[in-house]
């Protein structure tokens, strides 16, 4: 995707924080953090979203969130973390570019 920001990213065309990186999947960090760890996990290839989806993505999404688990821990969110994916313009996505936030390390707004 030409005018995708996350394709930029990986295409080094735009630069990041970068974490971690391999053949399907880069980690970088959010450039606006709402806690104080907060990166996100993209896939290289282009999908619009998690509703964009389907079975054959079904490897690649647990590889996502095993990532998340990992880099979390790496972070320093030894004691939790949370995740989130918004999906679509009522879910909140602004980035059309599939993506997992992974972010913790302070007191988290408290679920209502
Ligand atoms: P979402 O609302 O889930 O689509 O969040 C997209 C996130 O992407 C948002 O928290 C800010 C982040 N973001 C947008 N542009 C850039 C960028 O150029 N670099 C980095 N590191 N993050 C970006």
């Amino acid at each position: 995707m030409l005018d995708c920001i996350f394709c930029k990213i990986i295409k080094n065309q735009i630069p990041s924080s970068k974490i971690y990186e391999d053949e399907e999947l880069l980690a970088f960090h959010d450039i606006h953090p709402i806690a104080r760890v907060h990166f996100m996990i993209i896939p290289k290839v282009h999908l619009d979203s998690l509703d964009r989806c389907t079975v054959v993505h079904q490897s690649l999404l647990g590889k996502m969130l095993l990532l998340a688990s990992k880099l979390a821990k790496e972070q320093g969110l030894e004691n939790g973390f949370r995740t989130m994916i918004n999906t679509g313009h009522g879910g909140g996505q602004e980035v059309f570019h599939l993506h997992v936030h992974v972010f913790g390390g302070d007191a988290l707004i408290p679920r209502t």
